[in-house]
């Protein structure tokens, strides 16, 4: 089974568009978890899953909030993705690319080493840089277009022949999607932009789409801006909204109520 036959299986299974992001961080996850265990980080993720798997279509891991725990870090991170149920995607948002012989080493481990289904990508190096990533044709890879931070416009709005940057790189996702299994990382905080992307990049090409809960991104122009004319196709994350819902021993059945808030509002404007 390929990347999109899979998001369009579990999309229908639990009737979601929803992605939890496990970003964990030692400043926000309940505190009791350190006394009662000498896995804090692992038990935390475990406990956002099993309250969430039947609501959602995928999750995220960022990188950043398991490298910076060095080798444990990346035991935390190896063992939750071996925890998520086979038939939910799994997404590594690493943000990486090079050279092509380096990118290569990125693409294998996140999709070799790590197992992932998705992983998210840089564009600045250009085709060379992305092709090793396209290369594993069952999978996807995430292209970034338009992020949901304040500062993007610094360069991701810069006019080059008279188009935002950010238009010029959805029209190369669109060339780049050779084997079908290229996407694109466009922030929800942004919908005028989201619309002219969808528009640019067609039904077929997946997009995940953060900046919702913590980042404020509105739902409603989210999902009819960045869904493609079936209302699917788009992968819509949240992670500190969600796993970060509850401080205290019933922490999970908290993001449990703000998953299925969530999940309910996104299929209400589908
Ligand atoms: P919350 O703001 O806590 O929901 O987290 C958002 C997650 O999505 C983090 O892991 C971010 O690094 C990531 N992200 C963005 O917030 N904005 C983007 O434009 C792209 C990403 C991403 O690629 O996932």
């Amino acid at each position: 089974m390929n990347f999109k036959e899979k998001l369009e299986k579990i999309v229908h299974k639990n009737n979601s568009l929803l992605c939890v992001g496990l970003d964990i961080d030692k400043d926000k996850i309940p505190k009791y978890l350190f006394e009662k265990s000498k896995t804090p980080y692992l038990d935390f993720n475990k406990e956002i899953i099993d309250a969430t798997k039947d609501l959602v279509c995928a999750y995220k891991l960022n990188m950043a909030f398991y490298e910076v725990f060095g080798k444990e870090g990346i035991n935390i991170l190896e063992k939750t993705i071996s925890y998520i149920p086979k038939d939910i995607v799994v997404i590594i948002d690493g943000k990486r690319n090079d050279i092509g012989n380096t990118a290569k080493k990125y693409a294998q481990s996140f999709f070799e080493t790590f197992n992932a289904d998705a992983v998210t990508v840089n564009p600045y190096l250009g085709k060379d840089g992305i092709l090793p990533f396209l290369e594993y044709k069952n999978k996807c890879s995430f292209i970034l277009c338009r992020t949901s931070n304040p500062s993007a416009v610094d360069i991701q709005n810069v006019k080059i022949s008279n188009k935002p940057l950010f238009q010029l790189v959805a029209e190369k996702i669109k060339e780049w999607n050779i084997f079908d299994n290229c996407g694109a990382v466009v922030g929800a905080t942004y919908p005028d932009e989201l619309k002219k992307i969808r528009e640019i990049l067609g039904d077929e090409i997946p997009m995940l789409i953060p900046g919702i809960g913590a980042q404020g991104g509105d739902v409603e122009k989210t999902i009819k801006n960045g869904t493609n004319r079936n209302r699917e196709n788009a992968i819509i994350n949240s992670s500190r909204g969600i796993i970060y819902a509850g401080k205290n021993k019933d922490f999970s059945k908290e993001s449990r109520i703000k998953a299925i808030q969530l999940k309910d509002e996104i299929n209400k404007f589908r």
